[in-house]
């Protein structure tokens, strides 16, 4: 009986070892597939309306506008020419002080994944030095990058590369941010957000 049990042990013992080289390598490939999908999944563009050809109005489709008119009831965000087609046109007419502006528009939470990096490209025009733009996600500002905008006479190409915060709530909110000084009119255009690898 005892040299029995033993016999079944030893059996065991060799079906395990000839099973773990297969099943590691199955658990190695079904890991692997899976960030593979996960990957591939989210390379799309997660921005609607983006480009703000679409429009209702003086306002863009899809995106919800706070020109911040508490301080001078002058300040506008409001849908203008871009760099192709139709463009966001802000004009801050506050001389001192800065009032913020923003737009944003909610993300589908399923196309997200948290403490992942992606990357804002934009075009802008711009004519006056000091303006920045910043992205955040979550209304998180530790997760948000920013990026200077250059004065020229002609539309230029920008980039924000951010994370998104460790944990996503519900709250998967998009935010493009300005806090421009003075009496002062920038435009904006093309925006797309990507996943970056
Ligand atoms: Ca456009």
């Amino acid at each position: 009986m005892k040299s029995s049990n033993t016999a079944q042990i030893l059996t065991l013992q060799a079906m395990s070892r000839r099973l773990f080289l297969p099943l590691s390598l199955a658990f190695f490939l079904l890991t692997s597939c899976e960030d593979q999908i996960t990957q591939n999944f989210y390379k799309g563009e997660l921005l609607t309306n983006g480009t703000f050809e679409n429009i209702s109005g003086t306002s863009p489709s899809d995106w919800t506008l706070q020109a911040n008119q508490l301080g001078n009831v002058n300040n506008s965000i409001i849908s203008s020419t871009g760099s192709s087609g139709r463009g966001l046109r802000f004009t801050h007419a506050e001389g001192t002080g800065c009032w913020e502006m923003w737009i944003e528009q909610n993300l589908d939470l399923s196309e997200l994944v948290a403490d992942q990096l992606y990357e804002l490209t934009f075009d802008y025009q711009v004519s006056f030095g000091g303006a920045r733009v910043s992205a955040t996600m979550n209304g998180d500002i530790s997760s948000g990058g920013s990026h200077p905008l250059n004065s020229g006479s002609g539309w230029q190409s920008g980039s924000i590369q951010f994370r998104t915060p460790k944990t996503l709530s519900n709250n998967s909110r998009f935010m493009l941010h300005f806090c421009i000084q003075g009496m002062n009119s920038w435009s904006i255009d093309q925006l797309s957000l990507k996943f970056k690898e």
